[in-house]
C-alpha cells in the first residue's frame, strides 16, 4: 500500500533527526520530513462511536478577530490570505503539521514517552481524520488535499499533567525546539509556525496538531479545564491526547476530523446554540449528528458545509468563495509616443475576492493568476505567479519604429475567467537622412559656410518641420521640408567634421505627442577643411642675363596637409625681362 509506504519513509526521517535526547530541528531538517500528499481514502467511514465529543473544545480566536487589529484588516486590497489566515476555509492545500510533544523532564517529572510505534499509529489516525473530509469534499476544482509531515518537539513540562492553559507554557518550547515560527506568545507562535510552513511547502493553508502523550495518565485529560482535545476556530492549531478521554486512540481520526472542522471555521452542533462562524458568518445545525455534532454520523451538516466554504449556491460546480474576478491595475507604462524601443508595462494583477462575512475579517481568496498571452516578456516581481495578487513587469521590444500593439492577458486558475489589457505605442524616432556642404571640402580660410542635414521621422519618413537640432553643438535653424542648417567659418587653417549631436523634437499625433531626442544617423558627416596653398618658389641663381629666362621653380601645397596642390598659379611679373632690376614674385 502505498500509505505504508509513505509512513515508513516518516519514520526515517524521525531516526535520523531524532535518536539521542534532545536535537535541535533547523528549520531545513523541516523539509526532510517532506509532505505526502493524501489523495483519496479508502471509504473515509469510521467505527461507531458513542462518546461525547470533547465538550468546549472550540476555542475562540485569540485577539485576530479585534478591532484592536484594524490595521492589518484594512489590508483590503492584496486578497491573499495574510499571516493571520492560516486556514479560512476547506478548500484547496493544506499543510499539516503534527508536532508530538515530548516532555525532558526539565521541569515537571518526566512521566510520558513517546514510542515510535506510538507515534505511527497517531500518524495513522490522523491521516484518515484528514482523509474522512477528502471523502465528502464536494468540488473536483479546486481539489482539497492535505500535505502531512511530523515533528517531534521538547518541552520541560509534562503537558498532560497540567491545565490545558498551560499550552502557553509548552507550545513556545516545543516550537522552539523544532524551530518553527517566533512570537511574543503562544498563539502567535503557532500562527508564525504554521505561515512557514504554508511557505515552504506552497500550500493554501497550513495547520499545526499537537499531540500530548497521555499513555500513563489515568483520565487521558488535561487537569482543568479536563479537555482531551480542542482546536481554535479558524486556526492555527489543534491540541489531541494521546487516548482522547473516553475515545482512545481507535477513534482517534473521528476526534482529529471533528478538529479540523474547527480548524476551518465550524462551530460544535451539540452545544444547544446557533452559532454564526466562518469565513461566510453561517448558522451552524445543532443537533444534527453529523461530525461537529456529539455521537456523529459520517455526514457534514449543512450548517458545517456553509461554516467551512462548501458553498455553491449559484450551482456551477465551483466554490462560490473561489469564483473570483480578475482585475489588471496598470501602475506605471510607456506613453503612447516613445522613443525608447522597450517598451515595459507595470502594474498589479489581482482577484476580487469573495466578502468575507465575518465581524473584523479580511476578504481573501486562494485562487490564483497566471498569465496566458501576453507580448514580449512578462515577470512576476516576486519571482512566481503563484497567488491572488501579483505584480507583474511587461517588457516589450520594439524591433523596428511604428505601431506596436502591447497586450497581456491573464486568467484565474478555477473557472478560466480572462482579463486582458493592451496598448497601442507609437516607437519612433530622428532618422537623419541626409546631407548638404559645400561642394568642395576644401575651401578658403575665413569662408562662410553651410552644413546642413535632413531629418524625417523614423516610422513614416515623413519630414520634421520644428524642433531643436544641434549641429557640433549649435543650435540649427530650421530651412523647412525636414532640413536643418548652420553656417560656419574658421579663420586658420583646419579641418572641420559637422553632424547632428542633438535632436529635441514635439512630435504631435492623433495619440499624444512626445518629445523624441532620439536619432539615427544614416547619412555622412559634413566635413570641410579651411585651407590655404603655401607657394615656396626658388631659383638656382640671384641674377640672371637681362633677356634671358629667368628660372624659377616653384613648389605648390596645401597648408593643412601638406598635399601637393592641383590647379595653376600665375606669378605677378614676366620670367624675361629687358630692363635691369629685381624680381620678386608673388602667386
Ligand atoms: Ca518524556
Ligand atoms: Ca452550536
Ligand atoms: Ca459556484
Ligand atoms: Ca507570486
Ligand atoms: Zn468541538
Amino acid at each position: 500500500m502505498s500509505m505504508l509506504a509513505l509512513f515508513v519513509s516518516v519514520l526515517v526521517g524521525f531516526l535520523m533527526v531524532f535518536s539521542g535526547g534532545i536535537v535541535l530541528v533547523s528549520a531545513e531538517s523541516l523539509s526532510l520530513f517532506q509532505p505526502s500528499s493524501l489523495t483519496i481514502n479508502e471509504g473515509g467511514v469510521f467505527a461507531d462511536v458513542s462518546p461525547s465529543m470533547p465538550p468546549g473544545d472550540a476555542l475562540p480566536p485569540l485577539g485576530r478577530s479585534s478591532p484592536m487589529r484594524g490595521g492589518y484588516f484594512s489590508q483590503v486590497d492584496d486578497p491573499r490570505p495574510g499571516f493571520w489566515e492560516t486556514s479560512e476555509y476547506m478548500l484547496g492545500r493544506v499543510g499539516v503539521l503534527v508536532v508530538f510533544v515530548e516532555s525532558t523532564g526539565g521541569l515537571d517529572p518526566d512521566i510520558e514517552d513517546w514510542q515510535e510505534w506510538r507515534m505511527n499509529l497517531v500518524m495513522r489516525k490522523v491521516r484518515s481524520g484528514l482523509d474522512w473530509w477528502i471523502a465528502r469534499y464536494p468540488f473536483r476544482n479546486p481539489p482539497l488535499e492535505f500535505m502531512v509531515s511530523s515533528a517531534v518537539g521538547y518541552t520541560r513540562y509534562e503537558p498532560i499533567t497540567r491545565n490545558s492553559t498551560d499550552e502557553s507554557l509548552w507550545i513556545p518550547e516545543v516550537l522552539a525546539s523544532i524551530n518553527c515560527g517566533s512570537g511574543e506568545n503562544y498563539y502567535i507562535y503557532a500562527a508564525s509556525c504554521a505561515n512557514e510552513i504554508r511557505e515552504k511547502w506552497s500550500t493554501d493553508w497550513a495547520f499545526l496538531i499537537f499531540v500530548v502523550d497521555s499513555l500513563k495518565d489515568e483520565d487521558g485529560m488535561f487537569a482543568d479545564p479536563p479537555r482531551f482535545a480542542y482546536a481554535y476556530i479558524n486556526g492555527p492549531f489543534m491540541v489531541v491526547t494521546y487516548d482522547n478521554d473516553d475515545w482512545g486512540i481507535d477513534r482517534m481520526d473521528l476526534v482529529v476530523a471533528h478538529e479540523v472542522g474547527h480548524i476551518f471555521g465550524a462551530t460544535d452542533e451539540y452545544n444547544g446554540v446557533t452559532e454564526n462562524s466562518g469565513y461566510l458568518y453561517e448558522p451552524d445545525s445543532d443537533g444534527s449528528r453529523c461530525i461537529m455534532d456529539g455521537n456523529a454520523g459520517p455526514c457534514v451538516s449543512v450548517g458545517t458545509q456553509r461554516q467551512i466554504g462548501w458553498v455553491d449556491d449559484d450551482l456551477d460546480g465551483y466554490p462560490d468563495i473561489l469564483e473570483n474576478e480578475p482585475v489588471i491595475i496598470i501602475e506605471k507604462k510607456t506613453p503612447n509616443i516613445t522613443d525608447n524601443e522597450s517598451i515595459k508595462l507595470e502594474g498589479v494583477v489581482k482577484l476580487d475576492p469573495y466578502p468575507c462575512r465575518r465581524p473584523y475579517c479580511r476578504s481573501v481568496t486562494i485562487n490564483k493568476v497566471k498569465p496566458i498571452n501576453y507580448t514580449g516578456e512578462i515577470y512576476s516581481l516576486d519571482g512566481k505567479f503563484d497567488s491572488a495578487f501579483e505584480k507583474f513587469l511587461l517588457v516589450y521590444n520594439a524591433s523596428a519604429a511604428g505601431r506596436h500593439q502591447v497586450s497581456v492577458s491573464f486568467s484565474e486558475a478555477i473557472k478560466n475567467l480572462v482579463v486582458s489589457y493592451s496598448q497601442t505605442v507609437l516607437y519612433t524616432y530622428v532618422l537623419v537622412s541626409d546631407f548638404r556642404g559645400p561642394k568642395f571640402e576644401r575651401v578658403d580660410v575665413g569662408s562662410t559656410q553651410t552644413a546642413e542635414f535632413r531629418l524625417k521621422w523614423a516610422h513614416d519618413e515623413s519630414a520634421v518641420t520644428s524642433g531643436n537640432v544641434l549641429i557640433n553643438g549649435v543650435l540649427a535653424e530650421n530651412r523647412g521640408d525636414g532640413w536643418f542648417g548652420v553656417t560656419v567659418t574658421k579663420n586658420d587653417v583646419g579641418a572641420a567634421t559637422l553632424s547632428v549631436d542633438s535632436v529635441n523634437v514635439t512630435l504631435l499625433t492623433n495619440e499624444g505627442q512626445a518629445v523624441i531626442r532620439k536619432f539615427v544617423i544614416t547619412t555622412h558627416p559634413v566635413n570641410i577643411i579651411f585651407d590655404r596653398v603655401i607657394i615656396d618658389l626658388s631659383s638656382p641663381k640671384t641674377r640672371f642675363d637681362v633677356d634671358s629666362f629667368a628660372e624659377i621653380s616653384y613648389k605648390a601645397y596645401y597648408e593643412y596637409d601638406h598635399r601637393d596642390f592641383v590647379g595653376s598659379i600665375r606669378l605677378n611679373q614676366p620670367l624675361r625681362q629687358s630692363n635691369s632690376g629685381n624680381i620678386l614674385t608673388q602667386s
